[in-house]
């Protein structure tokens, strides 16, 4: 037994040795783990016996709150039923169902779900399918695919081509080919302390037309953005942005894919950020929010002119080349339907736009605090960034979650900004006393 090894069982922690944990400091965490042993609501417990208030809900997906008993239940009662059936040619009722539940929830026109289990694996299959669906209708030559900078759409290769942040990117080599960039829209000298949507940089769109004057839109299938990034350090669109990419797209046939896997669900005060901002995307991508988090999943959403080119060519025949063993699996299925009906029983998109203004005043009393050089919110998301250390980048948000985490908050860094998205069951008191917490951090870390 190594040293570590006794260390952690007198801590009751197990060995930690062997797990390669994701987008984590594996040697920081193996010397200072931060071990999560149960969560219920707005809480999760610590191996230490400590209660943290979950101020991101999870990583931006238990919008139901922690371990919600209609949940659990759905789950329980699906594992003894029907664990596994055969994804492809054979299909299972619960997949249906929430397929129908979630069209019936999404924007209209937007009436087919395609299942995949995670937000990477949505915006890889929106990607193929923009692609197939433009070869299909003759226009073949349309391969190019338009993201944005510091846009965030999971890990794999078409979300990371796509994808605008470098540390994301640098490390693999060249990505998908064909792949141009949207600047972001990110702007404190205009912008800073913007309370909801910033007035400033809708003509930040425009470059959509310079970079199709300069490939020609006959060779570009689609453009991929979050309406509200979050993983970037949550950039808000300016007023009227969103209208001006789709008028775009729209004048050069260009598909419009809204990466939807942090907005859905309520986090922007509506089921979907294209209902709250009234803008109607072809394609949404989804995961986290559709099952709050309980069992991996996530969802393609498609409007009925794309699916329908697809559903050409013979009687029988197989119409797109994709999926996964695991596309609807019955557990995911149990629990999305589930949530989704907690969602509407507990009026929770409601709920969060309810309290939207509550949170915005919370987070905005931060703004004269050590180090905050930006406040921003929208619906029950929020951002605090802060000036940088100097030649230390991210250390100053770091010391702020870790002030945090000791005084029994969790809160996410990306960055030097600190970011919010709680559960949408919060209240009115714990976002005071989120918004407490921080303060002292800040002041702690002066
Ligand atoms: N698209 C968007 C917009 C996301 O936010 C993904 C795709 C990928 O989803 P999966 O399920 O493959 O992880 C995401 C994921 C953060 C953070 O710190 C956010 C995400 C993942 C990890 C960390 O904000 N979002």
């Amino acid at each position: 037994m190594t040293n570590s090894t006794a260390t952690r069982l007198q801590e009751n922690l197990p060995d930690l040795q062997s797990y390669w944990m994701p987008f984590t400091g594996n040697r920081y965490f193996k010397d200072h783990p931060r071990m999560i042993t149960g969560a219920s609501g707005m809480y999760c417990r610590t191996h230490d016996g400590r209660q943290l208030l979950d101020a991101v809900a999870g990583l931006w997906c238990c919008n139901a709150g922690h371990c919600h008993p209609k949940i659990v239940e759905a789950i329980q009662k699906q594992a003894a039923e029907l664990d596994y059936s055969m994804a492809f040619q054979l299909g299972h009722p619960r997949a249906f169902e929430l397929a129908n539940k979630l069209t019936d929830m999404a924007p209209d026109g937007i009436d087919y779900a395609f299942f995949v289990n995670s937000g990477s694996e949505a915006v890889d299959t929106a990607l193929k399918m923009a692609l197939a669906y433009h070869r299909l209708r003759g226009e073949g030559q349309r391969t190019r695919l338009i993201g944005r900078e510091r846009g965030y759409h999971g890990v794999g290769f078409g979300g990371i081509s796509v994808g605008g942040i470098s540390p994301n990117r640098k490390m693999f080599g060249a990505l998908l080919p064909g792949v141009d960039h949207l600047p972001h829209t990110h702007d404190l000298e205009h912008n800073a302390f913007s309370r909801g949507l910033p007035q400033w940089g809708a003509h930040l769109a425009d470059e959509l037309e310079r970079i199709v004057a300069l490939h020609d839109a006959s060779t570009i299938a689609a453009v991929i953005v979050e309406p509200i990034a979050g993983s970037a350090g949550v950039l808000l669109p300016p007023e009227g942005y969103l209208e001006r990419v789709r008028e775009i797209c729209d004048r050069h046939g260009i598909l419009l894919i809204f990466d939807e896997v942090i907005c859905a669900f309520g986090r922007t005060g509506d089921a979907f950020a294209a209902g709250r901002f009234g803008v109607l995307p072809d394609l949404i991508t989804t995961a986290k929010g559709l099952t709050s988090g309980t069992v991996p999943m996530g969802a393609v959403l498609a409007k009925g002119e794309i699916y329908d080119t697809f559903m050409t060519g013979p009687e029988g025949a197989i119409e797109f080349f994709h999926g996964y063993t695991y596309s609807g699996h019955p557990l995911a299925a149990a629990a999305g339907c589930a949530t989704l009906d907690v969602y509407r029983s507990e009026g929770l998109f409601e709920r969060a736009r309810a309290l939207e203004g509550t949170l915005e005043d919370a987070l905005h009393s931060l703004q004269d605090e050590p180090n905050v050089i930006d406040v921003r919110n929208f619906g029950l998301i929020g951002a605090v960034e802060l000036t940088p250390i100097d030649g230390q980048p991210t250390a100053r948000a770091m010391r702020i979650f870790r002030e945090c985490y000791d005084n029994g908050l969790i809160i996410r860094t990306t960055g030097d900004t600190l970011a919010f998205s709680p559960p949408l069951i919060i209240d009115e008191k714990q976002i005071a006393h989120m918004v407490d917490t921080v303060r002292k951090s800040l002041r702690a870390q002066r």
